[in-house]
């Protein structure tokens, strides 16, 4: 049986989830896992709540709680947004689990004992009016490669690369200039990996092209060594006698816990985790801000240990969500939280919706409610939603629902035929290379191909073929709901009960999406309407109320 392991980013504890995580990462990866699942394939999904970080930290002291308690918090609200949203993920843990914890510090032993290690004496911001060292997020500057200004001290935005030493600094919190103390840090020699890294760019087919080569560029204009220590109390501990009080940057620990996360799933259902992991063929979905990150940290601290946990083999990069067009801010009330979302309509049409717009690729993807609006009502609704209420209505309506036995074909039914039987040979590789946005328009345009037959078909007329339009339509609306299940798995559930069938779509293997097994004998369901369409004037009070969050 194949393997696979999937993670998506791991969102950080301490903010709700809102429309711009949702697309680039949990959405796509919830998506492909459902998918494999269905093609047999021994799928987890995997996830975790990124817990550590300076900005928790000082959240939670804001909000008078201990950091332990602040982060229980939002790891769980989280995880109940997440599922509203049908992202079903296997295990959804945390980086602060002891087995976490207990990773990272064994990760970063062996990484010291093959080399990977030093220690150094470094000067580290200080503000002297808030009284702390001013790690990352806290100081802000000129980024030293693209020169753009504003930028946060451990990424350029702009760019996208991590800078040494950020330019003209200044204190995020008092705007004051930051003055520099002495303290010993640890390094992680990134600039050991420079061959290793490259060759696995060269020689891995599955990562994107496009990415790949911004990566190259980065290598090619020399790495640099990585500072993997803070001076904070919330982290994971430095596991060594002179370093206390002392804890890992959190980029250090927090992918490791893709791995830690899922040996503690499989370790509790009985199964060896890193043998699974090497037998798996392993995805990380993630947003572009953070490629740096994946490519060349995670990678790099894997073969620093001597893969003994495998490399991934795809990293699916996808672009930032905008909203109406401009970039996306919690800080300037600018975004729509999910819960929120789904307050207002169902997973389904923001599932169906995101997916649509969201490429394979970095390009950035735009929410328009007004475009939301129009492409539920007219694909959404107008194509697959009025396909399947017209055949299985009209069945409803002529037979009392028994599907009736077959005359003989024309040519027309024969082409219908041979439009399911192709089905999920025409979807599967377009699903394989995570082109997930082709795939569903594939669907649509099935549909769209089911509501012409119907229409030339006429079966309304009581004409010779009539039962051939019955029979060939119902199972198109069975091949609709298996091959939209990874995708709208709530509205897919809902046809296979319409069509009267038993058990879950899930259970159904992919493939059997071309199959036409519906015919004498069986009976349909009750056929009522899948969707509710979005009136123009909801739209209008949606736009009124953007940037109102909260109030
Ligand atoms: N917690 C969130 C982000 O930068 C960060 C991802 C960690 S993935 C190991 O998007
Ligand atoms: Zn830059």
């Amino acid at each position: 049986m194949k393997r696979a392991i999937i993670t998506s980013a791991l969102p950080y504890a301490n903010g709700e989830i809102h429309l711009g995580h949702v697309a680039s990462t949990y959405l796509p990866a919830d998506i492909t896992t459902r998918f494999l699942k269905m093609t047999g394939t021994e799928a987890y999904y995997i996830c975790a709540s990124d817990d550590y970080g300076t900005p928790i930290l000082i959240q939670a002291e804001k909000e008078k709680k201990s950091p332990e308690e602040y982060v229980k918090i939002w790891n769980k609200r989280d995880y109940e947004d997440f599922t509203a949203f049908g992202i079903a993920f296997d295990f959804f843990y945390r980086t602060s689990s002891p087995e976490n914890v207990e990773f990272v510090q064994e990760t970063f032993l062996k990484l010291m004992d093959n080399g990977h290690i030093y220690e150094q004496e470094i000067i580290q911001f200080y503000c002297n009016f808030d009284k702390k060292f001013l790690p990352d997020r806290y100081v802000i500057g000129r980024c030293p490669y693209c020169k753009a200004e504003d930028q946060y001290s451990d990424l350029c935005e702009k760019c996208g690369r991590v800078p040494q030493e950020i330019e003209n600094p200044k204190c995020s919190i008092c705007k004051n200039p930051p003055t520099k103390e002495r303290t010993t840090h640890y390094f992680f020699k990134l600039t050991n990996f420079v061959s290793d890294l490259g060759k696995w760019l060269e020689s891995d087919s599955f990562l994107q092209k496009d990415v790949k080569k911004y990566v190259q560029n980065w290598i090619k204009d020399g790495l640099v060594d990585w500072d993997i220590t803070r001076d904070i109390s919330w982290g994971v501990p430095i596991p060594l006698e002179n370093a206390k009080g002392k804890v890992f940057y959190g980029w250090f620990d927090n992918h490791l816990a893709y791995i830690s996360s899922a040996v503690k799933f499989l370790k509790d259902r009985g199964i060896e985790g890193k043998e699974f992991w090497n037998a798996s063929t392993i995805y990380h979905f993630i947003g572009k801000d953070i490629v740096y990150h994946h490519y060349l940290f995670l990678p790099a601290m894997r073969i620093g240990i001597k893969n003994e946990f495998k490399l991934p083999d795809y990293i699916p990069t996808r672009g930032h969500l905008m909203l109406q067009s401009r970039k996306i801010s919690k800080s300037r009330n600018w975004y729509i939280g999910l819960k929120d979302f789904l307050n207002l309509y169902p997973a389904d049409y923001l599932r169906f919706y995101l997916t649509l717009i969201t490429p394979y690729s970095q390009d950035d993807l735009n929410f328009d409610w007004e475009e939301f609006a129009a492409r539920i009502n007219s694909e959404l609704i107008g194509n697959i939603g009025n396909f399947i209420n017209r055949a299985l209505g009209f069945t409803k309506k002529t037979t009392g629902g028994s599907v009736p036995q077959e005359e003989h074909l024309d040519q027309a039914d024969v082409d219908a035929q041979e439009k399911i039987k192709t089905l999920a040979l025409e979807l599967t590789p377009i699903m394989e290379e995570n082109h997930l946005d082709r795939a569903l328009k594939k669907i649509l345009e099935f549909s769209a191909y089911f509501n012409q037959y119907f229409q030339k078909k006429e079966p309304w007329k009581g004409n010779h073929g009539t039962n051939n339009c019955i029979v060939i339509s119902v199972n198109a609306v069975r091949s609709i709901a298996i091959s939209l299940f990874p995708f709208l798995p709530d509205s897919s559930q809902k046809i296979w009960a319409q069509l009267n069938l038993a058990g879950k779509v899930y259970d159904q293997p992919w493939s059997s999406m071309s199959d036409l097994p519906l015919g004498k004998g069986h009976t349909i369901g009750e056929p009522t309407p899948l969707f509710k369409k979005i009136e123009p004037a909801d739209i209008q009070s949606r736009k009124a109320n953007l940037g109102n969050n909260g109030s």
